[in-house]
């Protein structure tokens, strides 16, 4: 192959590390997400041979010498995701769709290699056990880059040893991925938490707007309150200026619909003093209500 043919070949290095994407770039998986996503939209603009035209992050970060298996699940499930036309989560060998755009699309010989379990499906983990595969056939090492070139070294064993695959990618789900699968997340894309964020403003204007209308039953009775309070006043003052009994006081309260209970100490030290002998103790305690002027019993109450 000629250098030109090369450049036309590999048409760029997918890192997931772009503005553009689905998903935030502030972790692994996110960075993955977009690089999973962007494969996706290779596959579903009809591109042939994806991964062995690009140099592909899989797992966020390439530099730290080790594999992020739960960023390479999000990976994983974007590029599965978009080949996935049933939506039953797994590429299916017996559906020709999705068999040939994981084939032809991604580059690889044969998909059914990446099927370790045998149960003619190719999950997310699965696929991302042959990814990690692929990264093993360089000689250096895995090292978070699925490259072009090791996707065509993939592909030779595949051609001449595709048992060989399928009991590596075995053990690679099995030993690695697999123990991942239970607890993984896929990230929030940008959009969702947007959405998350929003969802939560609407629960706090809710209970903010939940707490105005109970404050505003509060104020309610607290005005009704002083409204019964002064209401007790002017029948503390008639009781006063009358010497009535305390049994006519109650029934005076009762047909206003007050409950003069917790008042009733306070009007038996008051029942039928004859004279205007207004505690002035009793007074501080009703407060501001002895001020009221328009009311005749309150008046010069002393
Ligand atoms: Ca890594
Ligand atoms: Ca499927
Ligand atoms: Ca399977
Ligand atoms: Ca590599």
């Amino acid at each position: 192959m000629t250098a030109v043919e090369n450049v036309a070949n590999n048409v760029g290095k997918i890192t997931g590390n772009t503005e553009s994407g689905s998903y935030d770039t502030d972790t692994n998986a996110e960075k993955a997400a977009n690089a999973g996503e962007q494969v996706g939209e290779l596959l579903n603009g009809g591109n042939k041979d994806v991964s062995t035209k690009n140099d592909i992050t899989y797992d966020g970060d390439s530099n730290d010498g080790e594999i992020d298996v739960d960023a390479g699940l999000a990976y994983a499930s974007e590029v599965v995701d978009s080949i996935d036309q049933n939506e039953n989560g797994a590429i299916d060998l017996n559906n020709e769709n999705e068999k040939q755009k994981a084939e032809e699309g991604l580059g690889i010989e044969d998909i059914s290699a990446a099927d370790a379990n045998a149960d003619g499906l190719v999950d997310k983990a699965e696929y991302l056990s042959l990814t990690i595969l692929q990264d093993c056939t360089s000689e250096a090492g895995p090292d978070g880059i699925a490259t072009a070139e090791e996707a065509k070294a993939l592909n030779e064993i595949i051609k001449s040893d595709a048992e060989l695959i399928k009991s590596q990618v075995r053990a690679i789900n099995t030993e690695v991925v697999s123990p991942a699968v239970a607890n993984f997340e896929m990230p929030l894309t940008k959009l969702e938490k947007a959405l998350d964020i929003a969802e939560q403003a609407e629960i706090k204007a809710e209970n903010n707007a939940k707490q105005i209308s109970q404050n505003a039953k509060t104020i309610e009775e607290l005005q009704q309150d002083k409204k019964n309070l002064g209401l007790i006043m002017q029948l503390l003052m008639l009781m006063q200026t009358l010497g009535l009994p305390l049994g006519t006081i109650e029934s005076m309260a009762e047909s206003m619909g007050i409950d003069i209970s917790e008042y009733l100490p306070m009007f038996k030290g008051q029942t039928n003093s004859a004279q205007n002998t207004m505690n002035s103790n009793l007074f501080n305690l009703f407060g501001t209500q002895v001020n009221d002027t328009t009311n005749p019993f309150l008046v010069k109450p002393y």
